[in-house]
């Protein structure tokens, strides 16, 4: 018998009024079933609304820094399982275990910068222009949240919405990724462990038009947080748009590394290939576009190509594995069909192929791929792929670099290679994107720096950081006269 998980709403673990479920298998080998999961249903979320409006009554009250003690708590406990979380997020998601405990990490470090933060929700105090008046600022919390997470991180993305959501005194409606309940699961059983009030956070599982969308849809919850598709985000942006709800959306990418003449050969190499395929090319910060000056593309290209070839593809939880397989059988046609436009595009100087192999039987693998001699403007050069799929674009003048990165309808990462301090500086601040690395890949952001993309990536917002604090709480002003008598602003203290 597989093992079922539920939902918890309104206190309790329980099933979809629907009765139904949906089944969660690992991507490395069809066979093994990691369980069935609640197929839930718009009934399901209206319950777990309701509850955690009054999740929210009770921890709105709760003082900031005891909040703030329940989300070290619950870095402690994440701490304590970080490897069980690791290989039962591994199981269901694919990447190799040592990127699932990173991905854990990156969870503890939310909880402890949150657990901080709740001893810091600054607001401002300003002089009046009146006197015997004070005039201040404080952060309030807003309502229930609706938190829409993705497969490729499904610790650390759900953390970064819902501890600083939490810390900020706001109660949760958590959906994650159909493709990886599990880790969602475990997550919300550590909040649980860790001290929260059972009606501060729901945990809704099931698909995007059936829970997402009526979430996103429910007059009762103010908040929208998403991250995925720019396809899927644009819809939700529509409705959030239409109900003024606030909404915070981190979406595609298509990001580049450049590599100049003067850069540290060695270190470029290392940065492509971790930042192109790594995770399996399946991160929004993924090195996509190869930027190569045209001195340095012959010898980089046969190297990179050498060291890609060599890369090991397998379960994520055995040993010797650098790349796991896709997330499922739409993402691994869809990287397909990106290599049958890379090859009608460009030249495939390796893989562009399902990979098969006796260990890979059952399992969604696609051979790291490498096109070269990729146009700008084609469609290779622009779309996001999300899968382990890089494409080289040569160029000559630095120039010319800026402009291709910044050229696609995405701007979240970029990376450049390079030992010209000058050269460093004009990426920094010419490249239109929401991070740039300086010698290090387009992956790799940490937890409390502001995370998010320009253009199409994002709509403004931050996750991450310090920023996000502002999403999550409404600032609110407070004017106190005690001056005993009516004083009117702009009148009667200006002729
Ligand atoms: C994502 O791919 O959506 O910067 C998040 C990174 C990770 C997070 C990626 N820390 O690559």
């Amino acid at each position: 018998m597989p093992e079922s998980f539920q939902n918890f709403i309104a206190g309790a673990w329980v099933d979809s009024v629907s009765g139904r479920t949906f089944e969660n298998r690992n991507p490395a080998r069809a066979d093994d079933l990691v369980g069935l999961f609640p197929r839930s249903v718009p009934e399901d979320v209206d319950r777990a609304v309701r509850s955690a409006q009054r999740g929210f009554d009770v921890w709105r009250r709760t003082p900031a820094p005891a909040r703030g003690d329940v989300l070290r708590k619950a870095g402690d406990l994440m701490t304590a399982r970080k490897d069980e979380i690791a290989r039962a997020a591994t199981r269901e998601m694919g990447k190799v275990v040592a990127e699932t405990r990173g991905d854990v990490q990156e969870g503890i470090d939310t909880a402890y910068y949150a657990a901080t933060e709740c001893r810091r929700l600054f607001g401002h105090t300003v002089p009046s222009e009146l006197p015997d008046k004070w005039a201040m600022t404080y952060r309030r919390p807003i309502g229930v949240c609706g938190m829409i997470t993705p497969f490729n991180f499904p610790m650390a993305i759900p953390t970064w919405k819902i501890f600083p959501a939490l810390a900020c005194g706001n109660a949760v409606v958590f959906k994650p990724a159909e493709d990886v309940p599990h880790t969602g699961a475990l997550f919300v059983e550590i909040l649980l462990d860790a001290g929260l009030p059972p009606e501060v956070i729901q945990l809704v599982h099931g698909y995007g038009e059936e829970v997402g969308q009526h979430l996103v849809e429910h007059p009762e919850v103010p908040v929208i947080s998403f991250t995925g598709s720019t396809e899927t985000g644009r819809r939700i942006g529509e409705i959030c748009g239409r109900m003024h709800k606030r909404l915070s959306l981190e979406m595609g990418g298509k990001n580049a590394q450049i590599v100049l003449p003067d850069a540290d050969m060695e270190l470029a190499l290392e940065g492509v290939l971790w930042g192109a395929f790594g995770t399996t090319g399946q991160r929004c910060t993924a090195t996509s576009r190869l930027l190569l000056h045209e001195d340095v593309q012959e010898e980089f290209l046969t190297e990179l190509v050498r060291r890609a070839q060599a890369l090991r593809l397998g379960d994520g939880l055995l040993d010797g594995t650098d790349v796991g397989p896709l997330i499922n059988a739409a993402a691994l046609e869809k990287v397909e069909t990106y290599a049958g436009v890379a090859a009608a595009e460009a030249d495939v100087v390796l893989g562009g192929r399902r990979a098969r192999g006796p260990e890979l039987e059952g399992g969604f693998f696609f051979e790291p791929t490498v096109a070269q001699a990729v146009l700008p403007g084609s469609r290779l050069a622009l779309e996001e792929v999300f899968g382990p799929l890089l494409s080289v674009i040569t160029f000559r003048e630095f120039d010319d670099a800026i402009r291709i990165n910044n050229e696609v309808r995405y701007g979240l990462s970029s990376s450049v290679y390079t030992t010209d301090v000058r050269v460093a500086f004009r990426a920094m601040s010419e490249l239109d994107t929401g991070i740039t690395y300086v010698n290090a890949p387009t992956i790799g952001a940490e937890a409390h720096l502001p995370f998010g993309g320009v253009k199409e990536t994002g709509n403004g917002h931050r996750e991450g950081g310090w920023e996000v604090y502002e999403f999550y709480s409404e600032t609110k002003v407070c004017y106190v006269d005690y001056s005993g008598r009516l004083q009117r602003a702009q009148i009667d203290n200006y002729d």
